[in-house]
């Protein structure tokens, strides 16, 4: 469930500002001629209360109003570089951001959604009741701005005018924050009334990161307002509790999808890329996977790339599934990022006229950033997040300290990236999406590549994604489940979002012909949990490419597949050939290791998922039967052929 504007706008509430003659009233008192004259081109009245609302509450000193222009983003850059949050390097358009050392990634346990009274939430999710996160609010929110430069921006998660874009608010007394609004999403601000009209909503995000000390970032919370799709952010700077266009206003986009837009629009943690086919026809795919595992290269291997984050799909008019890519830049992990595996991301990041934002990478002391896993040569001293760095250098337990956070990020434009797809992605009518991929880190258990037998199935794919921790969520640990990778993100009860899903892929609205190929992915077996002799992965980056390569050709009627009870499995001369075309030889044993199923470990994970869906409530039956189906089948399969099912017998 979920109800747009119940309950207390806690922004309105704290800031007291009520009617328009009341916002041009703070307009007038706190805004310099300049800035009033730009606030004064935005019409909507809701957008302007939540602007003076905010005002009110936060006190800042001045108030800076981005309308956009080429004058206004050089004022941002000017104004982070002025007030220390970035730093200029030598490369021309690069900075340099560090976060505090607690405040490296997703601040999971300070996240919570705000809600009402007796409404059911994702068990996957903390949630804070409005009456608590108000006095959170008036406590620290209050004067947070003292002293401090308001900047507000008015943006579109999406090309302007697509079916699925939505108009989003960024108030932020960060620099560093509002030139990174302003490489990932696109300013809007004379559409943005225009936006407002259609969509008929918009999203409102407050960030204020405060003294900016260690001993504040215990206080810090990341508030997301379900019903008044307002999210609040303090004492932290990381993008990912900041930025709240992006991940809050993505969670928001998932709530409205799920309960307002059901069988029309998915709001989902996917890349976009295109691939071209034979005969130059071009299949265009989105993906999901939990964060760190590999999407933003995945993106970057098709021939057109839109989008390697967050993407908005909708069934349109003609019956076919579209997409649009909220962003316009990438806000990308660099580490293992090296010329073999991205290259064209290599490019922007070691060649010249691309404008670079980095954060918490080594800067050496020539000023290049250095970064874990760039396959070049180690320098011998420079400075990181946290302070002097050097090769050998110990923490206080005498553990290698590394030259660069796991989670360390570039952010730059998407259409820096050669392959991106820059007229597409730019297109409000959005790309036609064939393909839906999901995938996690799973060491021994999925093969590289499966597709779904029927929608459910690939529905259920989604559901079970299951993934090793990786050092995007602070303190996050183990093998844990990742539906849909999307679930740090989904707010309402998991049911609802799987009804949702169920819903989509099984529409009748879909055109004569139009089936969408579900898939799963999966780059992470290794040699040891297959049978091989040697360590380590059984694959490499560039073989992405096949597996893409491969679901193009089978989206297309190109090839066929061998039918097991977990889905379609390619058929070794096909992935031959394409392994071919990237100029890889591989060894039928190679094939065999991947693709044999091992019915135990499978097994076990059906067991696991069933048991932790058990606990939520009002789950579609459909998720069981399809766990139960695959589970006899697998089993049988092991009653003939043993525990390892050799692809041979499944032909
Ligand atoms: C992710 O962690 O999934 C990201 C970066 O894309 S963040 O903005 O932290 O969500
Ligand atoms: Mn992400």
């Amino acid at each position: 469930m979920l109800e747009l504007k119940k309950g207390e706008d806690i922004l309105a509430a704290v800031g007291g500002v009520a009617t328009i003659s009341e916002a041009m009233e703070v307009f007038q008192e706190t805004l310099d001629t300049a800035n009033r004259d730009k606030i004064a081109l935005i019409r909507s009245e809701e957008a302007l209360l939540k602007v003076a609302n905010a005002i009110v509450m936060c006190k800042p000193q001045r108030v800076f109003i981005d309308a956009g222009t080429e004058e206004d983003i050089q004022w941002i850059r000017d104004y982070s570089l002025q007030v220390g949050e970035e730093k200029d390097l030598p490369k021309d358009g690069h900075t340099i951001h560090f976060d505090l050392p607690q405040d490296q990634a997703r601040l999971v346990n300070q996240t919570y959604y705000i809600i009402n009274e007796g409404e059911q939430m994702s068990s996957l999710a903390k949630s804070v009741l409005r009456h608590e996160a108000l006095d959170y609010v008036k406590e620290y929110m209050i004067g947070i701005m003292e002293n401090k430069t308001m900047m507000v921006g008015f943006f579109s998660r999406g090309p302007a005018g697509a079916e699925a874009a939505i108009p989003a608010i960024e108030i932020s007394s960060s620099g560093y924050v509002f030139h990174s609004a302003e490489l990932l999403y696109r300013n809007c601000f004379s559409d943005f009334d225009a936006e407002v009209e259609r969509a008929g909503l918009f999203f409102t995000n407050v960030h204020a990161e405060g003294p900016n000390r260690p001993e504040d970032v215990p206080n810090a919370r990341i508030f997301m307002d379900r019903s008044w799709q307002t999210t609040f952010s303090t004492f932290c700077t990381y993008a990912g509790n900041t930025l709240l266009l992006k991940k809050g206003n993505h969670r928001f986009s998932v709530d409205y999808a799920t309960y307002y837009k059901r069988e029309e629009q998915l709001s989902e943690h996917m890349f976009i890329t295109g691939m071209t086919g034979p005969g130059g026809r071009k299949t265009f795919f989105a993906g999901a996977a939990p964060s760190g595992c590999g999407k933003t290269t995945t993106a970057m291997v098709g021939s057109d790339f839109i989008g390697d984050d967050l993407a908005q799909i909708w069934i349109d008019d003609d019956g076919i599934i579209r997409g649009i890519n909220p962003e316009k830049g990438i806000f990308g992990i660099v580490e293992d990022v090296n010329r073999k595996g991205d290259p064209y991301l290599m490019e922007c990041l070691r060649g010249e006229g691309t404008e670079v934002i980095w954060s918490n990478v080594l800067i050496d002391d020539n000023g290049v950033p250095q970064w874990v896993g760039n396959d070049e040569a180690t320098p011998s001293h420079g400075v990181n997040f946290q302070g002097e760095w050097y090769p050998g250098k110990t923490d206080e337990n005498g553990n290698l300290v590394p030259m660069s956070h796991k989670n360390s990020r570039c952010t730059l434009l998407a259409s820096a990236i050669k392959n991106h797809a820059t007229a597409l992605a730019e297109d409000p009518a959005g790309v036609p999406l064939k393909v839906f991929t999901y995938s996690g880190r799973d060491a021994d258990t999925m093969p590289p590549v499966w597709v779904a037998k029927t929608a459910d199935e690939g529905v259920i794919i989604g559901a079970s994604i299951v993934s090793q921790a990786t050092a995007t969520e602070v303190g996050a640990t183990g093998v844990r489940r990742q539906p849909w990778a999307n679930a740090p993100f989904i707010p309402g009860a998991l049911a609802d979002y799987m009804e949702a899903q169920l819903t989509f892929f099984n529409s009748d609205k879909f055109a004569q012909g139009f089936k969408p190929v579900l898939a799963g992915l999966n780059y992470f077996l290794s040699h040891e949990n297959r049978g091989g002799n040697g360590t380590g992965l059984l694959g490499e980056k560039k073989d992405v490419k096949v597996w893409l390569g491969w679901l193009e050709l089978y989206a297309n009627g190109d090839v066929d597949a061998i039918g097991t009870p977990i889905g379609m499995l390619p058929k070794y001369e096909d992935l031959k050939k394409l392994f071919a075309d990237i100029d890889k030889e591989y060894p039928k044993s190679l094939y065999d290791m991947q693709f044999a199923l091992y019915v135990d470990n499978i097994v076990n994970r059906i067991d696991l998922q069933k048991e932790a869906y058990s606990k939520e409530e009002d789950i579609p039956k459909r998720l069981y039967e399809v766990y139960e189906e695959q589970k006899k089948a697998l089993l049988a399969l092991k009653e003939q052929y043993g525990a390892i099912v050799a692809i041979e017998n499944l032909v």
